[in-house]
């Protein structure tokens, strides 16, 4: 299974060419596409990339669904060029996939058929415009603490996608703090709702930067190959010291009581998210799951005539050429 085959698992390469590929990576040097990299280095990329990549496509599914309702024409456009962003960003990390010998098709096929995961977050729901105000503060700024670091990762076209994704990425936590505090500065109706999607997307946006450290499969040799530059638990709780203030700045309640300023430890202590859901969730049992491979599907399916016409003109014009040679 792909799954298993992904596995950052030690792998039977050559000892000295794998001490000399390890040298180069503590040396902060790039690995590109053409260069020896070992099987397992390969595999966590196509495995790590592939699920970002999937994580933007499938991503606009909820923020998509307001794009109709949004309450002014400037917030449309606004949420517009997002969600337009969203698949942009899936693109570059798709081509960074590719570089590393898996098409495009082969990880869409496997995303569709379960076997790729993509970020827990999008198999919630998003209930009303509140939502999608908390979703650019919450859920895109989870995503830029994970990214930013991602600059430096240590394969190429992947550190280069993630510089201009990183960019976007944090206009689209702006405009979400932005569309949030709007709410929360507004009617008591406004404010309870800006209220509620706080309360509801709090542990969810947690549960993005994966399980904690003493349960993360991957997280060891993914650091030692700088494919990741953090663990899960750093980003977490650096997401949360940077996400407490605007909460109170905005005149929120805390969406959790165990979230308190710890002196000693220079960080504020909260309570870790619910992990029996989160593995439900990664197994497929969220509430959006179902509904989001059935759009992915139907989106796929339904644009065969559109891959198949280009792949026609493409073969046709390859067989004029050779023709005239
Ligand atoms: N959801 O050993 P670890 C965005 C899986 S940004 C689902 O700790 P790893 C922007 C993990 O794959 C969101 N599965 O794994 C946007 C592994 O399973 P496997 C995407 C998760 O890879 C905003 C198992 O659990 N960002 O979409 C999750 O070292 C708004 C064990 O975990 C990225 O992908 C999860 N949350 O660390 C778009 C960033 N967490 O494969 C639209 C790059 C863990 O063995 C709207 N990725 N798993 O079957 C990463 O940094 C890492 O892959 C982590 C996970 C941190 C996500």
């Amino acid at each position: 299974m792909y799954a298993q085959m992904v596995k950052s698992e030690a792998t039977n390469d050559d000892p000295e060419r794998l001490a000399a590929f390890q040298a180069r990576i503590d040396a902060g040097e790039k690995i590109e596409p053409k260069d020896w990299m070992p099987e397992g280095y390969r595999k966590t990329l196509i495995r790590q990339i592939g699920q970002h990549a999937h994580s933007e496509i499938v991503g606009q599914l909820p923020e998509g669904n307001w794009i109709t309702r949004a309450p002014t024409l400037e917030r449309k456009a606004i949420l517009l060029a997002k969600v337009q962003d969203e698949a942009g960003h899936g693109l570059y990390l798709y081509c960074a996939a590719e570089t590393l010998g898996v098409s495009r098709d082969e990880l869409t096929e496997m995303l569709l058929d379960g076997r790729m995961k993509y970020s827990s977050i999008f198999n919630y729901p998003t209930l009303n415009w509140a939502d999608i105000g908390a979703v650019g503060w919450l859920v895109d700024g989870a995503a830029i603490m994970n990214q930013v670091p991602l600059q430096r990762t240590s394969f190429g076209p992947y550190s280069r996608a993630m510089i201009r994704i990183c960019k976007e990425e944090s206009f689209h936590q702006r405009q979400g703090y932005d569309a949030i505090r709007k709410m929360a500065e507004g009617t008591p109706e406004q404010r309870r709702m800006a209220q509620d999607a706080l309360n509801r997307l709090w542990f969810p946006s947690l549960m993005m930067f994966g399980p904690s450290d003493k349960d993360s499969v991957h997280s060891e040799q993914s650091m030692k190959w700088k494919i990741k530059m953090n663990t899960n638990d750093e980003l977490r709780q650096k997401f949360v010291d940077q996400t407490v203030p605007q909460i109170e700045f905005l005149g929120l309640d805390l969406p959790d009581p165990g979230i308190k300023w710890n002196e000693e430890r220079g960080h504020y202590d909260y309570t870790d998210p619910d992990w029996s859901e989160f593995y439900d969730v990664i197994k497929g049992n969220g509430p959006c799951n179902t509904d989001r491979l059935a759009a992915r599907n139907k989106a796929w399916d339904d644009g065969k005539w559109v891959r198949d016409g280009l792949l026609a003109h493409a073969r046709k014009k390859a067989a004029a050429r050779v023709a005239a040679e």
